[in-house]
């Protein structure tokens, strides 16, 4: 039996992207080749990391995605070089690679299809023991970011998770292995990203631990001025992940591992003081 998500990932844990391909938005495909991906997994553990997401097809606004087979091309070498000895996440929406990735030793699906993307997928996670992390999108990465609009995007975005959370539960996924995240970036501008973490307590009160992945999004970049930015920097990325944690978010996705873990340590630092102090004499 698999200890719950938020035993095994306590606040803040913090979960490094490895994206085995050569066209993600963020980081110009510099873990491509194998040889590299695998040296950036073990230095993000090194580094502090709980989980390393490892990825084999960018979900960048406008990308097409790519088959199956040579998904499992790009990330088979990295899994089968790190996942029986650091703990690993597979980012994927296809059963056939999350299968492969959980028998190499995986602990975690990230899906952002929120289980949409494959029918198999929600049989073979219940049946695996892995954890499971279920993120919001609106529409799909080649069209998400053509003007998103929402009445009230917390409200929607909160809607759809306790759908999905539920839909998991019911193919026999239990509650306890899954965690919820509102997709930063994926169908929302601006406003909607910053109004998600705002409100955090909205998507809370589904009572499970919340990822948010805001490292080196555009929102960064656009918020500090630059109207055409497709990137967000470090400084800006850290502050968004003090941000999230402070507002209640258990894992934080993020490609920079060494210094969100440092910065995150600070925040828990004070979090814990605050606790002390708030503590019956
Ligand atoms: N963001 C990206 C990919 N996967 N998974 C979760 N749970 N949450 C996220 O916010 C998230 C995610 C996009 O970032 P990145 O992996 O750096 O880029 P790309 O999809 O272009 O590979």
């Amino acid at each position: 039996m698999t200890s719950p998500l938020e035993e095994r990932f306590p606040r803040p844990s913090v979960m490094g992207v490895v994206n085995v391909t050569p066209d993600s938005f963020s980081d110009g495909g510099v873990n491509y080749d194998a040889a590299d991906a695998i040296a950036s997994a073990r230095r993000m553990a090194a580094d502090g990391a709980a989980l390393v997401d490892v990825g084999g097809e960018s979900t960048r606004p406008g990308s097409e995605g790519v088959s199956a087979a040579e998904e499992l091309r790009r990330v088979v070498p990295v899994l089968d070089a790190v996942a029986g000895e650091l703990p690993v996440s597979i980012d994927t929406a296809k059963a056939e690679v999350a299968k492969v990735a959980i028998d190499l030793g995986a602990k975690l699906v990230n899906d952002v299809t929120a289980l949409r993307g494959d029918a198999r997928l929600a049989e073979f996670v219940a049946e695996s023991g892995a954890y499971l992390c279920l993120m919001h999108m609106r529409g799909e990465p080649r069209t998400m970011q053509a003007e998103p609009r929402y009445g009230d995007v917390v409200s929607e975005v909160t809607a759809f998770l306790e759908e999905r959370l539920r839909f998991a539960v019911e193919a026999g996924i239990p509650e306890e292995r899954i965690a919820l995240d509102p997709g930063i970036g994926f169908g929302k501008n601006l406003q909607h990203n910053f109004e998600l973490l705002r409100r955090l307590d909205v998507l809370l009160s589904l009572r499970r631990p919340v990822v948010i992945g805001f490292s080196r999004k555009r929102s960064l970049g656009r918020v500090l001025g630059d109207a055409d930015a497709v990137t967000g920097s470090l400084a800006a990325s850290i502050g968004a992940a003090v941000a999230a944690y402070e507002r209640g978010a258990t894992i934080l996705r993020v490609h920079d591992v060494r210094e969100h873990v440092e910065a995150l340590a600070v925040a828990r630092a004070v979090a814990d003081a605050d606790a002390a102090a708030a503590a019956p004499r």
